[in-house]
């Protein structure tokens, strides 16, 4: 399957040294006192379990930047970056709480079984203490916070830990919102967000490279609150990020191009969803208008809703978010930041880089260009970007599953005047 060719090794070390590495092996943990993994060996509940691992939370982040080469990133003038959180194996999609506690799931190609807490107390910019606010988990890929509670996407369960803000050492017993989501593994990590309808969106990949088997697969769906589904959008072959439009309130989504049909197609794609039900191509039309070989005389691309933009091809389009604050200059404002985790199926490498979309007047895309670069080095990639988000103080957040890190960009008037 893709994993064996397409995904570096993570080459993060540093989840061998840390407390909670126990949650993910603690038969194969040395570095950890005896009595601690023989405590989680035996048959205690999972609540206990959860207590155990709170009280191995992290109090110290302190990064191995030896391997994160900051200064090899690009960033327009006036911007930087530095990390904000480290030590967090497989760190994926990004969420966040009113407080401020920013919680990662982790996963995607790889196998992970926990979501982490990290949170900045004295408000350097930097976090200071990490928690695990649950393990054992199918590749929690997607996190959303809503109302107070923190919802978890696995491959085939959608979970909540109820009132997870007041109580990050002490993790709630998760709740099951619905385990009736597809089991197959390929494409079967999720990233999942509330609309601004307050309803939960789930995507379900298309469980192979290229295929049609029918919804729910290639779809985005709408949870209600038994946890039933509606389909809200089709023929989306793997969305990992989506946004709403801060003014419009339309759905805007990337959505990863297949594979094996050249270097230069078929794009990644930025979709805008106008209406409920719309059909975005998959499997039969890719791009804007290019017909898939093996499915493309089912359905012609003139019947099915193009991109708003074509992205590179092979590029690994994931998470995505409007920027909604003021502390980036103006023309970073309302503008779409994607980050893309960079290719595979392609002779030389393409992505690894944080770009931003502008829209023009009309609302739609105009510009498509690098706001960070630099983790792709030749034909060596040190960093893979995931998701994008943006604090409250405006910075912007962006993880990174090789190295297990997040990263904070930040802007500064004085450096972007040269001073
Ligand atoms: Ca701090
Ligand atoms: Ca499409």
């Amino acid at each position: 399957m893709l994993r064996t060719v397409s995904e570096p090794r993570s080459r993060s070390r540093r989840v061998d040294t840390q407390p909670f590495a126990l949650a993910r092996q603690p038969r194969d943990d040395v570095s950890e006192p005896r009595s601690r993994s023989r405590r989680v060996d035996t048959a205690l509940p999972r609540s206990a379990f959860l207590v155990v691992l709170a009280l191995f939370a992290g109090s110290v982040l302190a990064a191995d930047d030896e391997a994160l080469r900051l200064d090899e990133i690009e960033l327009p003038p006036g911007f930087s970056i530095d990390v904000f959180a480290s030590g967090i194996d497989l760190a994926r999609s990004l969420a966040q709480s009113p407080s401020g506690a920013v919680f990662v799931g982790t996963g995607g190609l790889r196998q992970s079984d926990s979501v982490y807490a990290v949170v900045d107390e004295d408000g350097d910019g930097r976090a200071d203490r990490r928690y695990t606010v649950a393990s054992g988990l199918n590749r929690p890929n997607g996190v959303a916070f809503h109302d107070g509670d923190l919802y978890v996407a696995e491959i085939s369960r959608i979970l909540r830990l109820d009132d997870i803000d007041g109580r990050l050492n002490a993790p709630p017993e998760p709740v099951v919102v619905t385990a009736n989501l597809p089991d197959r593994r390929h494409h079967g990590w999720k990233f999942i967000r509330f609309g601004p309808d307050g309803r939960l969106y789930v995507p379900v990949g298309a469980p192979c490279n290229i295929c049609d088997e029918g919804d729910p697969f290639a779809t985005i769906l709408r949870l209600d609150e038994e946890g039933d589904h509606e389909v809200v959008a089709r023929g989306v072959r793997n969305t990992v990020g989506f946004d709403w439009h801060p003014d419009t309130g339309a759905l805007w989504f990337t959505d990863n191009g297949r594979d094996m049909m050249g270097d230069e197609v078929p794009p990644d794609e930025l979709n805008v969803l106008s209406e409920d039900g719309q059909h975005f191509g998959y499997p039969y039309c890719h791009g804007q208008d290019i017909a898939d070989p093996e499915f493309g005389d089912q359905r012609p691309c003139n019947e099915l809703v193009p991109p708003a933009l074509d992205l590179g091809p092979h590029v690994g389009a994931v998470g995505m978010r409007f920027y909604r604050g003021d502390a980036f200059p103006a023309r970073f404002r309302g503008q779409i930041f994607i980050a893309e985790h960079g290719s595979w199926n392609r002779s030389e490498k393409i992505g690894y880089r944080v770009m931003v979309v502008r829209l023009g007047a009309d609302g739609r895309p105009a510009e498509y260009e690098e706001f960070a670069a630099g983790w792709l080095q030749g034909e060596n990639a040190w960093g893979r970007p995931v998701d994008v988000m943006e604090r409250a103080d405006g910075s912007l957040l962006v993880s990174d599953d090789l190295q297990g890190v997040i990263y904070r960009i930040t802007w500064d008037a004085a450096a972007a005047a040269g001073e």
